[in-house]
């Protein structure tokens, strides 16, 4: 499908809504997920317009994982948090709710269920 430059994560990126950015580089955004599933939870999102994981190109998923683990260690460290997740969803039918590609981190302390 398209992308809508008109996604929520898009907007974002442009400015045009606003968010807790916690990281940001050339290539990749992290911000604080506005319905989150536990303290710190964290978005990171690319720069690059592409609605799953399967749209990105290599260079921009490099950065992606890349930021990710930067942003996850650091969620990590502050929430000293045992456990991270890093959750990331391709389309409706798996629940992706935002058309723009993004990783969930997550932190855990033991005994939550898995599901987003
Ligand atoms: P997913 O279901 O994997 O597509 O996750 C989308 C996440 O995006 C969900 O956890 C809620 C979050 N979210 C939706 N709209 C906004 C928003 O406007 N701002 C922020 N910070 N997060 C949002």
């Amino acid at each position: 499908m398209a992308y809508d430059p008109q996604n929520i994560f898009a907007r974002i990126l442009r400015g045009e809504i606003p968010c807790i950015p916690v990281h940001e580089d050339a290539h990749t955004l992290a911000f604080m997920d506005i319905m989150p599933q536990a303290d710190g939870h964290t978005l990171v999102i690319p720069r690059e317009p592409a609605e799953t994981i399967f749209d990105l190109s290599p260079e921009a998923a490099h950065a992606l994982i890349a930021s990710t683990q930067k942003v996850a260690r650091a969620v990590r460290a502050a929430l000293e948090a045992p456990g991270i997740l890093l959750a990331q969803v391709n389309g409706a039918a798996a629940g992706q709710t935002v058309p723009h590609v993004h990783f969930h981190i997550i932190p855990r302390r033991g005994g939550e269920p898995l599901g987003l």
